[in-house]
């Protein structure tokens, strides 16, 4: 293991060391050559080695353990498994600057959360000249990081690592956001936090309890998702609830206090995003449900917010007398506002409505497939039933989680000679 100085002392003492090399090395370049080639055939540690696995990295990738202070004379070997990786484990209550500086390789340093795949923070030149820097934040949990040093060029050389504390100057980890004001910009760059290797930006905000929030996450550069915490409690998620591949959520707060928003991108891309908080109306209570007279008829309607919620999920029931024997096909599909991308999750329920409230017994929902050229398609919720005996059987569309917005349910009534075997019988109420 390397002795690590104090930073001041061992930055003087580098600075002592490199003068004689660099004011050398303009005349003494051939002769510095040739050794250096002569090395790398006689000496076994040169020499080309098998790949290394990792990232992940494991105990054994460990070369070396990284401290608040200074590595010096370190150095990348040529090659692209040239590279000297690092334990660190930063104090959790200071802001930490990494600094690889070199004359002899364009160093790329990465971070690493133990046992992570991707690095949840990377630079390459954020230094002087070629010189890779980052900043960490104070971090929440006082877990090793692992410090990967590589040279871009892979050709290798020496180097020196620093890590020193930094006033914290970069922007907090949780921004905090208030409802009903406009929606706040915000990005996910390479410094974003990650977990599991996905970015992520962390926002805060205060609800009062029985309020209904509506969440919305907006971006041109890349699909995102939310979630929604309360107390380390995960209580919601979404993705596509919104347009084309916005997430959106609508939650009641259940208490008065501070709730956490992530902003998502599952796929790893980086961009700029709004999110927008707004306190929004809350919905109706159950009212009875809507009569159908037609036994084929197409319902054009709208989930809105006031329409009336169960689980956090708009619903809108309908009843619909049948006789018997009859062969039915009801087909349910959602519609998102503008028309692009993903199209809103809906589900189709129909049963009988009783005294207990909505007896279920056949359920079936809506799907996004991605077909083999890329290109989504929609299947609508569609269920065939053949009815045993006259009575109300009763429809229920729900929303997926915060879907608001148009639908349309069709029901078709083939005549008896038409009717297909394969319907399934439903039983009726008496
Ligand atoms: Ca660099
Ligand atoms: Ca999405």
């Amino acid at each position: 293991m390397r002795p690590h100085r104090p930073f001041i002392e061992a930055r003087r003492q580098t600075a002592a060391r490199r003068r004689l090399p660099c004011a050398l090395s303009s005349i003494l370049l051939v002769v510095c050559a040739g050794p250096k080639v002569l090395a790398q055939q006689t000496d076994p540690a040169s020499a080309p080695e098998p790949a290394i696995p990792g990232p992940p990295y494991q105990a054994r990738n460990i070369e070396d353990n990284l401290e608040i202070g200074e590595i010096e004379n370190d150095s990348v070997k040529p090659g692209p498994v040239g590279r000297r990786v690092y334990l660190f484990k930063p104090p959790t209550d200071a802001t930490i600057q990494l600094d690889v500086v070199s004359k002899a390789i364009d160093s790329v340093v990465a971070v690493y959360e133990e046992g992570a795949a991707e690095p949840f923070a990377r630079d390459d030149n954020g230094g002087e000249v070629a010189n890779a820097r980052l900043i960490l934040r104070p971090r929440a949990a006082p877990t090793a990081l692992v410090v990967v040093v590589t040279d871009k060029e892979q050709v290798g050389g020496r180097f020196e690592l620093r890590a020193a504390k930094v006033a914290a100057t970069t922007v907090p980890d949780t921004l905090r956001l208030t409802v009903g004001s406009p929606a706040t910009p915000g990005a996910l760059t390479e410094s974003s936090l990650r977990r599991g290797g996905i970015p992520f930006a962390q926002f805060a905000f205060e609800a009062t309890k029985g309020q209904r929030i509506q969440i919305d996450v907006t971006s041109e550069a890349f699909d995102n998702a939310v979630e929604l915490w309360r107390s380390g409690r995960l209580i919601g998620s979404d993705n596509d609830s919104g347009e084309g591949t916005n997430s959106r959520l609508i939650r009641h707060a259940g208490e008065t206090g501070e709730y956490t928003l992530r902003v998502i991108s599952p796929l790893g891309s980086l961009g700029s995003f709004e999110v927008g908080l707004a306190s929004v109306a809350l919905p109706n209570p159950a009212g009875p449900p809507v009569r159908l007279t037609a036994l084929s008829t197409i319902v054009d309607s709208e989930l809105t917010l006031k329409s009336p919620v169960r689980s956090d999920k708009s619903y809108a029931t309908y009843v619909l007398k049948v006789p018997k024997d009859r062969r039915l096909v009801a087909s349910l599909e959602g519609f998102e506002p503008i028309g692009k991308g993903r199209h809103p999750k809906v589900t189709l329920e129909v049963g009988h409505l009783g005294p207990l409230g909505f007896l279920t017994a056949r359920t079936v929902e809506s799907a996004n497939e991605t077909l083999p050229d890329g290109t989504l398609q929609k299947r609508p919720a569609v269920l065939s039933l053949q009815t045993v005996s006259e009575g109300d059987l009763a429809f229920r569309v729900t929303g997926d989680m915060d879907f608001i917005g148009k639908y349309r349910l069709v029901l078709e009534a083939p005549s008896a000679a038409t009717a297909a075997a394969a319907s399934e019988p439903l039983a009726s109420p008496q």
